[in-house]
């Protein structure tokens, strides 16, 4: 029986601002964390920046026929704050906001339709560093300031894009944010401190709110607001009580934080509980929780590979999470948690490859949210690819793997998933945050000599798949 997906099923392909358009200097575009903590020696490997990226910022009348030719339904791409209102306060950019209006309009007449996420992790250089309480630590999403912030910088976009932008999503990952960024210190801004880390995620769980809010205010009734979480398919080790409480715990501090607020309207439990040593999380005021839970019109899931935990019994362990001993960890509260090696193929991240990962939260979070639709906001792998002589791009690895998961959609949609779209990550080969131009996660091949761009044979697959609506 053939892999068909649903009649009007959106097939898509996502990308990121700073991952991808360069131009850092241009039409008023002020510096973002990113920025500034990429040209910090030692934060990204090879000190690659975003500088140019894929220079999509001049290329993205090709990148549009590209997609064109890849035949995709949709594509989602994020707005640089920094780039529609410098410095993240005051009046829009009417350059930046252009840029993003021309792309659309580009997009529409070639039919595809644009998802636009607010923030993709690029916040304003200005917000980190100078913020109305002065804590001598910094500002960012620890302080409640930058939700308010957010909240102005989304109507602004809603106001200029609304009239051709109908699927909207405030935030991608809020995980990595939160817990990369002011936890272990992978991610700008690069601060490692616990409570920071969790008093970002409410503030980020409060930004989603409030931009939904100023979303709603400012666009046409027809518009779908969401969000896009990158929830953790956490497995214990084995069925004993400790590896049990440790799943129990990583769930909490990667799932539950986010969607306790968003869906339940309170943080979990057992998360206070297992982080009263560090906070009271008195930074959570009374209204917050109303304001979190607004209703979704949509949950955006990005999914890469699962997780495997148990208690620490070797708290020295290699921690198999992308986070080696010795570092800061990403998880506060958890020290008692040991990640280890999941089975299966490893792609070049070191991730694994199990697509049961995926049909686990499709189905758990139709379970959680129901009757709110679920698009895969991110899927796909990273493989050492290159041109070959020809000038051609083999990658059997990568078609294997969107195989693979697509199945998975497809596995969960017949158990009741409400699934209505996938978008592959990435359109392009660009900028790996922390691994800087060394992963390539492109359904398309860039040379960044160049800036040639070449259709990868997975790219190919990907447009049989999307003209035919199934798997070969
Ligand atoms: C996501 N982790 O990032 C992002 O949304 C993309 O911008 C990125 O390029 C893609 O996945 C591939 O990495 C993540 O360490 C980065 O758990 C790191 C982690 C998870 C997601």
């Amino acid at each position: 029986m053939a892999t068909r997906f649903p009649p009007g099923f959106l097939w898509g392909a996502a990308t990121a601002a700073y991952q991808i358009e360069g131009a850092v200097q241009e039409g008023g575009r002020t510096p973002s964390i990113w920025d500034t903590f990429s040209r910090t020696p030692g934060k990204v490997l090879g000190g690659d920046t975003g500088d140019v990226a894929c220079d999509h910022f001049h290329r993205w009348r090709e990148d549009v026929r590209l997609m064109a030719e890849l035949g995709l339904g949709a594509y989602r791409f994020s707005v640089s704050w920094p780039r529609v209102q410098p410095t993240g306060r005051g009046p829009a950019v009417q350059r930046g906001l252009d840029f993003y209006r021309e792309l659309v309009d580009e997009l529409l007449a070639h039919g595809i339709q644009p998802m636009a996420t607010l923030y993709h992790w690029d916040l304003p250089q200005d917000l980190e560093t100078s913020f109305p309480s002065g804590s001598a630590a910094g500002g960012g999403w620890p302080e409640r300031d930058t939700a308010y912030r957010f909240a102005e910088y989304a109507g602004i976009v809603a106001e200029a894009l609304g009239d051709r932008v109908e699927r909207w999503t405030t935030l991608n990952e809020p995980w990595c944010s939160a817990f990369l960024g002011y936890g272990s210190g992978v991610h700008a801004p690069g601060r490692t401190d616990p409570v920071a880390a969790l008093r970002a995620a409410h503030h980020l769980n409060l930004a989603h709110g409030l931009g939904a809010q100023a979303l709603r205010a400012a666009l046409p009734a027809r518009a779908q607001v969401g969000i896009c979480l990158n929830p953790s398919a956490v497995r214990a080790r084995t069925d004993a009580p400790e590896d049990l409480d440790a799943r129990r715990r990583i769930d909490a501090l990667a799932n539950r934080v986010f969607t306790g607020p968003l869906l339940k309207g309170a943080y979990p439990s057992d998360l206070l509980a297992d982080t009263a040593g560090l906070t009271d999380w008195s930074f959570v005021r009374p209204r917050d929780l109303a304001a979190i839970r607004q209703p979704l019109d949509f949950l955006g899931i990005n999914y890469y590979t699962p997780a495997v935990v148990s208690a620490a019994t070797d708290p020295a362990a290699p921690r198999h999470d992308g986070h080696n001993a010795g570092e800061h960890s990403p998880w506060p509260g958890a020290d008692g948690v040991a990640f280890h090696r999941v089975p299966g193929e490893l792609t070049a991240m070191d991730w694994a490859v199990d697509p049961s990962g995926l049909v686990d939260l499709l189905t758990r979070y139709t379970a959680e949210a129901p009757g709110v639709p679920l698009y895969v906001t991110e899927n796909g792998a990273a493989y050492e690819d290159s041109v070959d002589a020809e000038g051609r791009v083999h990658d059997p690895d990568r078609i294997r793997y969107l195989h693979a998961h697509l199945a998975a959609v497809h596995e969960a949609l017949r158990a009741g998933a409400d699934v209505r779209g996938y978008f592959l990550w990435s359109l392009l080969d660009n900028f790996e945050w922390a691994y800087g131009y060394s992963k390539r996660f492109g359904a398309v091949y860039v040379d960044y000599g160049t800036q040639e761009r070449t259709v990868k044979s997975s790219g190919r697959w990907y447009a049989g798949v999307a003209a035919t609506g199934k798997l070969p």
